[in-house]
């Protein structure tokens, strides 16, 4: 069976492109995701790529990733600073997450310097903008041992 991947990206990352493209780019979303399918392809991987804006959303979406994805890339925007709640849904889950962010966090404001994810992530990519989330598939499947 082909594996499959969750792309999860979390409050305000809808509005990609449309405001602060120095700090983000001016890629869009949806850009991002056709960059991910394209990537999924020559890696011969599934994905499910979603956006949330609502934290308790994104908890059920990492609860409902176990036994469906074999792992995840995870985008949770502000919610990286401040959320114990998607730390522990993410040690419950038992599956690798690569931790991924558009900007360098920690070349930005001191609030952006601590992540909650990243203690409980396998690693973290920052800083590439868009081009982050196909690396962060390499990595990802290298994590699990399928390398490219
Ligand atoms: O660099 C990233 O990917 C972030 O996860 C983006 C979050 C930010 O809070 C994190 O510190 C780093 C913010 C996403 C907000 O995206 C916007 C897009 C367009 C206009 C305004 C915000």
């Amino acid at each position: 069976m082909t594996q499959s991947i969750l792309i999860l990206n979390g409050p305000n990352l809808n509005l990609l492109g449309t405001r602060q493209p120095e700090v983000y780019g001016s890629t869009t979303l949806a850009d991002i995701e056709a960059l991910c399918r394209e990537k999924a392809e020559t890696l011969g991987v599934e994905i499910d790529f979603a956006q949330s804006n609502h934290e308790g959303e994104m908890i059920d979406m990492l609860h409902g990733a176990r036994g469906v994805h074999v792992g995840v890339i995870l985008n949770a925007g502000a919610y990286t600073h401040t959320s114990v709640a998607l730390r522990d849904a993410i040690s419950s889950i038992m599956l690798p997450v690569v931790e991924l962010h558009l900007s360098n966090i920690h070349a930005r404001e001191a609030f952006r310097h601590q992540s909650h994810i990243a203690p409980v992530a396998v690693g973290q990519i920052c800083g590439f903008g868009a081009a982050g989330y196909p690396l962060a598939m390499d990595a990802l499947l290298g994590a699990i041992g399928r390398a490219p």
